[in-house]
């Protein structure tokens, strides 16, 4: 028996609950947000220790308090790893997210008032990417670029033009809702010709690039930024990449430009991710999602689903619920009644606001986790179809449910710590 669990269970019943149902949920819906994923079993262990007691604000071999050797050994790791995975020269794994590191980024290289020129969000782009509501929004003069009305894919003519008339300092590439591939060098080519530094956010795609499945912007842009959670596998974080000339710049923005005390304890199990991704496995893992998302996608099609750009080069597809006379909304929680987890999501020139959507965004990053291919892809899609097309019947909701229990029942997700758990609360009732 888990000794942590074991005291978990005992000093709050309560919080021990909560995660027990959540790990419950996980394994018993199909979860499809394009964002998220499981992380090992490895992964989840080394987040659980008294590295997270540690302060060591600074950087391994300079920091700001004493008592940093072990927690040195394992932000050393990381960051070793990290840059073998993707070929960089310098690596700082300590952005708490995605957009702790775009906004080190910026900090290193921007002023307030600099011009940002970046992807819409309704578009696929991110918030951190320059939306009014961040603080991108508010620090920086922002410029959107957008997707093509007919083709729905990156404008870069319009990219160039943009960039031409407002001379940005930065330029962002790399997106949150974009099924096709990024064409780093084409940005680059562009960066250079009006002077602008070039920033490839490749938090969803992280393990693609990783794997050789995506082209990587390593070498090409100045600064990747990235998230640890999604494709990536890991534990819940971001990461920032950059040659050596910028070395020090973003390791001062990120701290002590941006964040304090850096997360000991999940470092540690970056570590741990990135030497899983390091393995071959994790290629051929990388290169089922995306022939679980072609597959999937092309079952969305066949049953006369509309996706944005026609299908999918990635992890992700978006779906366009307008033909079908319905909003992300309530297509969220209509496929959610049904075992089935996606986020609501707008879609290029989406006439509806964030909150409701036109679109809904489904990715294969989780499913492949699991064991997932193909054949399962198939059914899945049928089965959204299916929901997405009855929406006043709610008996094929609860059908397809059933229908879920059993297919998740057949790739379980986390079974010893479940069982472990349900031990545990058995003997706390
Ligand atoms: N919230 C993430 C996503 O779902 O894409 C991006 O930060």
């Amino acid at each position: 028996m888990n000794p942590q669990w074991e005291q978990l269970a005992q000093t709050d019943p309560e919080v021990f609950q909560a995660i027990l149902e959540e790990t419950r949920r996980q394994h018993g819906t199909l979860e499809l947000i394009a964002s998220e994923n499981f992380a090992s079993e490895a992964v989840l262990a080394a987040m659980a220790n008294p590295m997270s007691n540690k302060y060591a604000e600074g950087y391994p071999g300079k920091r700001y308090y004493g008592g940093c050797a072990f927690v040195d050994v394992a932000e050393n790791l990381a960051r070793e790893r990290l840059k073998q995975l993707f070929g960089a020269e310098h690596a700082n794994v300590q952005p708490h997210s995605g957009t702790q590191a775009n906004m080190a980024v910026y900090y290193a290289v921007m002023k307030p008032g600099d011009t940002l020129l970046s992807m819409n969000l309704s578009h696929g782009g991110h918030l951190s990417h320059g939306s009014p509501v961040s603080f991108a929004g508010t620090q920086y003069q922002v410029v959107y670029y957008t997707v093509d009305r007919e083709t729905e894919r990156i404008n870069l003519d319009e990219v160039r033009e943009l960039a031409r008339t407002y001379r940005p300092r930065v330029i962002v590439t790399g997106y949150s809702a974009y099924p096709r591939v990024i064409p780093f060098d084409a940005f680059r080519e562009i960066a250079d010709e009006v002077g602008a530094y070039l920033v490839a956010d490749i938090a969803h795609i992280a393990g693609l690039v990783a794997a050789g499945v995506h082209p990587t912007p390593v070498g090409i842009a100045h600064f990747v930024t990235g998230t640890t959670h999604k494709t990536l596998r890991g534990p819940r974080g971001g990461f920032i990449l950059t040659s050596s000339e910028f070395a020090r710049k973003v390791d001062k923005a990120v701290f002590p430009g941006i964040q304090g005390g850096p997360l000991m304890h999940v470092i540690a199990a970056k570590a741990v991710a990135f030497q899983e991704a390091l393995q071959l496995s994790f290629r051929a893992y990388a290169e089922q999602i995306v022939r679980n998302a072609r597959a999937l996608a092309n079952t969305l099609l066949a049953r006369g689903l509309r996706l944005v750009s026609g299908g999918t080069d990635n992890h992700l597809m978006l779906v366009d619920l307008r033909p079908l006379g319905l909003t992300g909304k309530v297509a969220e929680a209509m496929l959610e009644e049904a075992g089935i987890t996606v986020n609501k999501n707008t879609i290029p020139y989406d006439p509806e606001k964030p909150t409701v959507t036109s679109g809904i965004r489904i990715g294969t990053p989780a499913l492949t986790t699991r064991g997932m291919k193909e054949e399962e892809m198939k059914r899945i899609g049928n089965w959204i179809a299916e929901v997405l097309t009855h929406p006043d019947e709610p008996e094929v909701r609860r059908e397809i449910r059933r229908q879920v229990q059993e297919l998740v029942d057949q790739f379980p997700l986390y079974p010893e710590r479940r069982g472990t758990m349900e031990q545990l609360l058995q003997k706390t009732e």
